[in-house]
């Protein structure tokens, strides 16, 4: 989607960089970690989505489909966080995230587009199955004004499936498992010979990828089969752009004090 024209024109004022973002968003970390490499100050519109604060009028007039991330740059409004990643790539050059020879451009996009292509199907169905439909039961008034503004077919039907407080279906879960696997095995043979996803540097395609991880970590995900991803993954977390951009925002107060409870070990606040 990349730029919108916003029905919510109070963000046409805004200046420098404000980030609409959730703590234990994977797709909002990934726009957090990439802000924390190029040390670039912003200002931030949390959205708690266990409270629903993305079901609002006014969100939907900045984010079209009302998720997060969106980013808003003096007045510009990009959504979708990989195409948030290439935009602030493009209008923050240094430092750079792309530095690799022109034939590997096409393997940073082809892992950012997987990036995308995985979140509703793989990364958000297994996480709901395991997890989020649980916690996240709408209001009769929040149902009400969710079928409203959600206009994208594939999002209803998303939603649709955790209505009344029902879940995913086991086949929902084994298909999302699937895509996974493909996913990581895919991965974990890239990574098998070298330290980065694509080739010789640190890109955004490894900056898109390690939030996920974390999240799907969370939500149980067994990792195990694929060590070359798990040590690609334990080096990024070690990062301290990674612990300022994903673990910090992940153990926020609001949820440490009292809500973050454990279910069988997992943490139970909604993580996608
Ligand atoms: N393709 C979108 C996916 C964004 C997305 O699904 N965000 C989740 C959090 S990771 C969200 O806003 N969920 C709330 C909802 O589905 O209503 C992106 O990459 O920005």
């Amino acid at each position: 989607m990349g730029i919108v024209v916003p029905t919510n024109e109070a963000v046409l004022s805004l200046k420098g960089l404000h980030l609409y973002h959730a703590n234990r968003s994977n797709c909002a970390a990934r726009v957090r970690l990439l802000l924390e490499e190029k040390r670039l100050d912003w200002t931030s519109h949390h959205i708690d989505l266990g409270k629903k604060e993305n079901i609002s009028e006014e969100y939907f007039g900045i984010n079209p489909k009302g998720l997060v991330p969106s980013l808003v740059h003096d007045g510009t409004v990009v959504v979708e966080s990989n195409d948030i990643l290439v935009y602030l790539e493009e209008a923050f050059p240094e430092p750079g995230f792309r530095s690799v020879p022109a034939g590997q451009q096409a393997e940073i996009d082809h892992w950012l587009k997987k990036s995308g292509d995985m979140h509703l199907p793989a990364i958000k169905t297994f996480q709901y199955s395991k997890i989020n439909s649980r916690l996240v039961k709408k209001t009769e008034d929040e149902e009400t004004l969710y079928w409203k503004l959600q206009k994208d077919p594939d999002l209803l039907a998303f939603h649709g499936k955790h209505r009344q407080g029902e879940s995913f279906s086991e086949a929902d879960l084994a298909g999302a498992t699937m895509l996974l696997d493909e996913t990581f095995a895919e991965m974990n043979r890239a990574l098998t010979d070298r330290e980065w996803l694509v080739d010789g540097a640190y890109t955004l395609a490894d900056i898109s990828w390690a939030p996920t991880i974390t999240t799907l970590t969370g939500g149980g995900y067994d990792f195990t089969p694929y060590p070359a991803v798990q040590r690609w993954y334990s080096v990024i977390s070690e990062r301290p752009q990674f612990e300022k951009a994903v673990l910090e925002w992940r153990r926020m107060a609001t949820y440490a004090a009292g809500v973050d409870r454990t279910i069988s070990g997992t943490a139970s606040t909604i993580q996608e």
